[in-house]
This record gives structure tokens, C-alpha cells and sequence, in this order.
């Protein structure tokens, strides 16, 4: 309602504009919270020929222009000039928080709201941006961003990577010694890097009043285009969305995608010391659920499940926590006891855990296929050691679709 009625003082006041002289604008304080494309239509040739004056500037309409000074902007997720959303508010609002100003939005009206390096910030939906975004950032440093709670009752904090590109790990052990993105303050979090973008975290701050959490973009070794946009979210304690304990990344839905940091079939590697849960939530009347690899479009032999071997082969699935060949003794996907699904009996009362190689399979297999596990609650959990080089060569990483299945007499 609210943007409604801000969106038709924009279009009433635009035509007014058209019919009247520049003095109308006098009144208009000259700061920066005006917005700049405004004064800018208002200043330009267009309105101030007269031929496109279609009548009189009257005393009514003056007075109704004078409202345009006292607008207030509903503060809010908006579109900015680059084509991103950041919150809504005035350019005194924006210094007043420490923000930076990130183009224009709400038809104009206000500024989009970022932080950069060195900030701290208790806002609500912040974004976290590299510096000089939208630009990209080739430099080294260290870039942090600290978080405290807006509310005491805030338990987690959840990170979406809307942009999310700094430099890969090495080509040998895949290990993050250029660039990293690293948590501190909250529970312990995997240190990432590489492209990232569409991916989440969810960092648990704890209960009550806690110290803060710090979010860092290490950036160093040879020229990079670096670029971040973080978006900060806190959430209360108290509501039925947070994450369940011990989840670095929480999906909710009866189907989803789940990827490893840094996956990319063309081009991302498996990133080395990771260690993490990855929970889906229980949908109302499911009680199992089914896992396969998401197409890969790019290579001839799928990679999209590539954990160990060298993935420029053809490699088979490796299950269960030995240290056999056929084992995952160092990274592997746990998947609490996975079968292949239309296993055939007796089989199907074995399960396995830990699946790795370069197949994804619950079986020794060359095959991929969709893997079922009905332990509850659904969750995964991923491990990689420091080592990659040289049994393991070119890995990916996972990329798994994953469908919640019903109950029935088979899914219990
Ligand atoms: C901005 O928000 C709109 C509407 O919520 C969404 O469609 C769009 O994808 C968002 N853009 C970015 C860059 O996040
Ligand atoms: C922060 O915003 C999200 C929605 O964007 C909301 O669900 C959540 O409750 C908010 N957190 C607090 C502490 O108000
Ligand atoms: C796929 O296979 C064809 C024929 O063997 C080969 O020419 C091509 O380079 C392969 N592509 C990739 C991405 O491996
Ligand atoms: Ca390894």
C-alpha cells in the first residue's frame, strides 16, 4: 500500500514536473537524499522547454509538490542501480549506520545499504560486500565484517552467497592458501574459496548475549577479480525456521540441489578440510529420501559426484570407512544407511555409510544410480582431508538432486 501510494507521488509529481518551472523545486532541500536522477530530470532541457508545457503551473499543484520533501521511504529489500537488492533508506540514514551508498532505489527515493571492510553491523539483512562493489576487487588484505545480534534472542545467523567469487584452491591438494573466507566467533566452519555463489551457511551464535561473529575474505597471492555480496540474515531462537543443530547447510523443501563448496563439473575442485552437516528438513508425511547425481552437461563421464581417484579416468564408487582401495579412509559423503534403490534382495537389509571414488553409488559400481536412506532426521555429512595429490587427481566434488519420499509400507 505504502509503495503504492510513494509510486503514484512519483508519477503525480513527474508530470507536474513537466508543467512547471524549476522555481516550484525550491523548497527541495539540495543534500544528497534527494535523488540524484530526479534533480537530474528536473534540471535537464527537456522540462524546460516550453512547447512541452500542456498547461499552467497552478497554485494547487505547487502546494501538492511540496509534499515531496516529507515523503518517508518504506524500509525494505529493494533493487539498486546495479541490479542488486539492498535495504532501503534515505542517505542520512545510510551514513548514520556506517552504510555505504550502493546506487539508487524505490523508484529513486532512498539507497541501497551495504557493508564493506572493517564494519560492524546489527542490522537485520545486511549485505556484505567486497570493496568498491559492484566493481570487482583485485587486491590482498583482509576484509572483515563483524555481526552482532540486533535481539539477544538471535541463535543463528545465516549467510547467502548471492555473489561469491575469490581464487581456487591449489591445483594440487586443493587447500585454500590464496584466498579464503573464513568465520570465526560462532560454531567451527570450514574455511572456503573459489566461486560460491548460490550457496549458504548457517552459523550458530549461541544463546543469549554473545561475542560476535566475525566473517573474513582473506585475499593474497597473484591478481585476481574478486567479488562478494553476502547477505547477512539473524534468527531468533524461537522460530520454527532456523536450522536444526549441527547443520552448516539446511534445506527445507521435498526436493532440492545440494552442491559442495566450489563445485563447478568444468572447472571447481573438491575443497580439502572440510567437515560439515548438511540437513534437510523432514517434510510433513515423508519419511525417506532418495539422493542422485545432478546432469552434467560439460563432461563426457559425469563428475558430478568425484571425491577420490583421479577423475580424468573413469573411477568406481568406494564405500564404508575401511582402508581398503575400495574405501573412504580420507574424503568421503556420509549418507546414513544408503542403498541403491531396486537393490536386489538379499542385499537390500545391508546398507553402507560413507560413499566416495568417482561413481555415486551405495555399491561397488561403475554405475551411477539413486541411492535411498531412510535414517532420520535426513542429514549428510561431508569430510576431506589436506590431501589430494597424487592419488587423487582433478576431483569435483558432489552435486546431488535429492527427492523426500512418502510414507508407505517401503519407506517407513
Ligand atoms: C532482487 O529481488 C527480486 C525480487 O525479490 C528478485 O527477483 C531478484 O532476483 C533479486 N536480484 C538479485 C540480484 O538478488
Ligand atoms: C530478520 O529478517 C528475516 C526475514 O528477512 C526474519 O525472518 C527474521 O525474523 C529477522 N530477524 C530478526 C531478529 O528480526
Ligand atoms: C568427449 O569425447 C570426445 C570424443 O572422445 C572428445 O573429443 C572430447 O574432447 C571429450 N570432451 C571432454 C570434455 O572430455
Ligand atoms: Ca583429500
Amino acid at each position: 500500500m505504502m509503495s503504492l501510494y510513494v509510486y503514484l507521488l512519483v508519477i503525480v509529481s513527474l508530470c507536474a514536473a513537466e508543467t512547471s518551472d524549476k522555481s516550484v523545486f525550491q523548497g527541495v532541500p539540495s543534500d544528497n537524499s534527494f535523488p540524484k536522477w530526479s534533480r537530474r530530470i528536473l534540471n535537464s532541457p527537456p522540462f524546460k522547454k516550453p512547447e512541452r508545457k500542456f498547461w499552467p503551473p497552478t497554485q494547487k499543484e505547487s502546494r501538492f509538490l511540496s509534499l515531496f520533501t516529507v515523503i518517508t521511504f518504506p524500509n525494505g529489500d529493494c533493487a539498486g542501480a546495479s541490479g542488486d537488492n539492498g535495504t532501503c533508506l534515505t542517505a542520512r540514514e545510510c551514513s548514520g549506520k556506517g552504510g555505504s551508498v550502493n546506487g539508487y532505489c524505490a523508484n529513486g527515493f532512498g539507497l541501497c545499504f551495504m557493508k564493506s571492510c572493517g564494519a560492524t553491523t546489527s542490522e537485520n539483512g545486511t549485505y556484505f560486500v567486497n570493496s568498491g562493489y559492484p566493481a570487482v576487487f583485485d587486491g590482498t588484505g583482509s576484509c572483515e565484517l563483524t555481526v552482532v545480534k540486533s535481539d539477544p534472542d538471535v541463535c543463528q545467523i545465516r549467510l547467502d552467497f548471492v555473489r561469491f567469487a575469490i581464487a581456487g584452491p591449489d591445483q594440487t591438494n586443493h587447500v585454500c592458501n590464496q584466498d579464503q573466507f573464513i568465520v570465526s566467533g560462532g560454531n567451527p566452519v570450514p574455511g572456503i574459496c573459489g566461486v560460491n555463489q548460490g550457496g549458504h551457511m548457517y552459523i550458530d551464535a549461541g544463546v543469549g548475549t554473545t561475542n560476535p561473529v566475525k566473517l573474513t575474505f582473506v585475499t593474497s597471492g597473484t591478481s585476481f577479480e574478486r567479488l562478494w555480496k553476502v547477505k547477512v540474515t539473524q534468527i531468533p531462537c524461537s522460530t520454527i525456521y532456523k536450522a536444526e543443530e549441527g547443520c552448516l547447510q539446511y534445506y527445507t523443501g521435498v526436493s532440492g540441489q545440494l552442491r559442495s563448496f566450489n563445485y563447478d563439473p568444468a572447472s571447481g575442485l573438491q575443497l580439502s578440510n572440510q567437515d560439515y552437516g548438511i540437513c534437510i528438513r523432514m517434510e510433513r508425511n515423508f519419511c525417506g529420501i532418495q539422493y542422485s547425481v545432478c546432469p552434467d552437461t560439460v563432461n563426457n563421464r559425469s563428475r558430478a559426484f568425484t571425491l577420490s581417484g583421479n577423475s580424468n579416468n573413469p573411477v568406481n564408487s568406494m564405500i564404508g570407512s575401511g582402508a581398503g582401495p575400495n574405501n573412504c579412509a580420507n574424503d568421503w559423503l556420509l549418507v546414513p544407511c544408503a542403498a541403491n534403490v531396486g537393490r536386489i534382495q538379499p542385499a537390500q537389509a545391508l546398507c553402507t555409510d560413507r560413499i566416495c571414488g568417482g561413481t555415486f553409488s551405495a555399491d561397488l559400481s561403475m554405475q551411477s544410480t539413486t541411492v535411498l536412506s531412510t535414517v532420520k532426521p535426513f542429514r549428510l555429512w561431508f569430510h576431506t582431508d589436506n590431501v589430494e595429490a597424487p592419488v587423487d587427481i582433478d576431483n569435483r566434488g558432489f552435486c546431488l538432486n535429492y527427492v523426500q519420499q512418502p510414507c508407505t509400507n517401503n519407506v517407513m
